[in-house]
């Protein structure tokens, strides 16, 4: 086994992408006024970037007399300028915070950001000079990095606002794309597999980089644990590692994504490669059922992640992705031509789907529920329908019933919104995933987004699971999709209108 997961990871060391550089520069304020103590400039980059900076830097005044001691501030949208780091006390690193603290002994000085950043925004606060002289930026500049080619975009041509929700979807997408997917590149700046999923999906409408794909599979295949099991992320510096998160469905997720992969590229030699290892993540869910095809509830945050909703039960969402990852791995089984395999397989998917009919599914109610208190959620329902428990047509009544059911927990990022929009898409109801996809992604433009956020609740914009949205990111991979429902699923008011006559 371990000669094989070197091997995989072998295998995507030679699929590493080179990266596009272009350097840019801000709209206006170069040079800057001479800048005092207390004082501070923001500089327009005019788009989203992910990048390194260069200042060049000077004095007026008397001669330099002691050194500059200046903050810079790199914000993805204008909202992150006004917050203050030092209220953050929230329970993942500050480290994260896009913040750097220079001293400049010499000026003149031209000054190299080591570290990348993920920014529109970069504010340059003087802590310090002294009352002798005062700091002038006299240029900025920024290096910037994404492994996706812009040229390899057909322009797409439908309604102002559908062009706008793609323009935004393309963008956070691309900017995402580095070494890997990227879950953001303000944070994590690293590859998780529920990203990523959605990400291919919206490369392949898009950008069509499937060897980047291909890559991020066999970087996880290559990291799996030594009971055979996929991490929730990769780290690929210093080393290639596979982190010891673990999360029930998004181990699962490895199976869908290498079928999306497999669909779009009919590449059966990476299926062959990787086929064990999707399979054996089935093997392991199912250790987590009890004898009545449920699976066991549980409290351990993270267990399974579904959405950063904290109060989400996901005891019938899991069962639900369960059943939609083993589906797919039948097709993947099928594929390579075990029919033995699938047949077994086929099995198991019956009694886990008559289990949550008889076990999950509340009659009386006409929608699922979860756990214990028999939570109504979203995300329940959306799994349900996507995993196909029922028919079309049930399907098509449970989403209906959950849009008049006044007490459901609702989603809270655009990771679980897409799963939404896609069960509407799968039920029949494309109408109203037209509307929930524009109002929804449509909202974060009308706030100025650039690049689509990690966590969106329009009832609740200071939404974070971290305690404080300081460290939200703002350019987060797993939005990026409405490029892929405009694109390849027809939810675009030409598809839509030719559909009704
Ligand atoms: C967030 C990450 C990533 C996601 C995990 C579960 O912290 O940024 O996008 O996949 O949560």
């Amino acid at each position: 086994m371990l000669e094989e997961k070197a091997a995989f990871i072998k295998k995507a060391e030679s699929l590493k992408p080179k990266l596009y550089i272009k350097r840019v520069r801000p709209l206006l304020g170069i040079p800057t006024d001479k800048l005092k103590a207390g004082d501070s400039t923001v500089f327009d980059f005019g788009n989203h970037f992910v990048g390194r900076i260069k200042l060049k830097l000077s004095s007026a005044g008397s001669h330099q007399d002691a050194p500059a001691f200046i903050k810079i501030k790199f914000c993805e949208n204008k909202r992150e300028l006004d917050e203050d780091a030092a209220d953050y006390h929230g329970w993942i690193s500050k480290g994260w915070i896009q913040e750097e603290w220079l001293h400049i002994d010499v000026l003149p000085a031209v000054v190299n950001v080591d570290r990348r950043f993920s920014f529109r925004y970069v504010k340059l606060e003087v802590i310090d000079v002294s009352s002798k002289f005062s700091l002038v930026v006299d240029d900025i500049e920024a290096e910037t990095y994404t492994s996706a080619n812009d040229e390899c975009v057909n322009k797409y041509s439908g309604s102002r606002e559908e062009e706008d929700l793609d323009r935004v979807s393309i963008r956070t997408l691309r900017n995402c794309m580095q070494e890997v997917f990227e879950d953001g590149p303000k944070r994590d700046r690293r590859l998780w597999i529920g990203d990523l999923r959605l990400q291919a999906l919206a490369n392949y409408a898009t950008f069509k980089n499937n060897d980047l794909v291909k890559r991020c599979l066999y970087l996880f295949a290559g990291t799996t644990d030594d009971n055979g099991r996929i991490t929730a992320c990769v780290f690929t510096e210093p080393n290639v590692e596979g982190d010891d998160t673990y999360m029930f469905d998004y181990s699962l997720f490895f199976i869908p994504t290498l079928l999306d992969y497999y669909n779009e590229t009919k590449d059966l030699e990476t299926v062959s490669d990787l086929f064990d290892t999707a399979k054996r993540q089935v093997e392991l869910a199912k250790e987590c059922f009890g004898p009545d095809d449920i699976i066991n509830d549980s409290d351990v945050m993270g267990w399974c992640f579904l959405d950063w909703n904290l109060r989400l039960n996901k005891q019938a969402g899991a069962q639900a992705v369960y059943i939609y990852c083993e589906k797919a791995l039948v097709k993947l089984a099928k594929y390579l031509g075990k029919s033995e395999l699938a047949a077994e397989l086929c099995n198991d998917v019956e009694n886990k789907v008559k289990a949550a009919k008889e076990k999950l599914y509340d009659k009386d109610l006409g929608l699922f529920v979860s756990g214990r208190e028999k939570q109504v959620s979203y995300a329940t329902q959306a799994w349900a329908v996507l995993a196909g428990i029922f028919d079309d047509e049930v399907n098509h009544e449970i989403l209906n019933r959950l849009h008049e059911y006044k007490n459901a927990e609702k989603m809270v990022t655009p990771y679980m919104y897409h799963h939404y929009i896609e069960a509407l898409i799968k039920s029949g109801n494309k109408k109203l995933a037209y509307d929930k996809m524009c109002s929804y992604w449509g909202a974060m433009i009308e706030k100025g987004a650039d690049t689509y956020y990690e966590l969106f609740n329009p009832e609740n914009p200071y939404e974070s699971p971290y305690g404080s949205s300081v460290v939200n990111s703002y350019c987060h991979a797993w939005s990026c999709t409405p490029a892929y429902f405009i694109r390849s699923c027809g939810l675009n008011k030409e598809n839509l209108y030719n559909q009704l006559i």
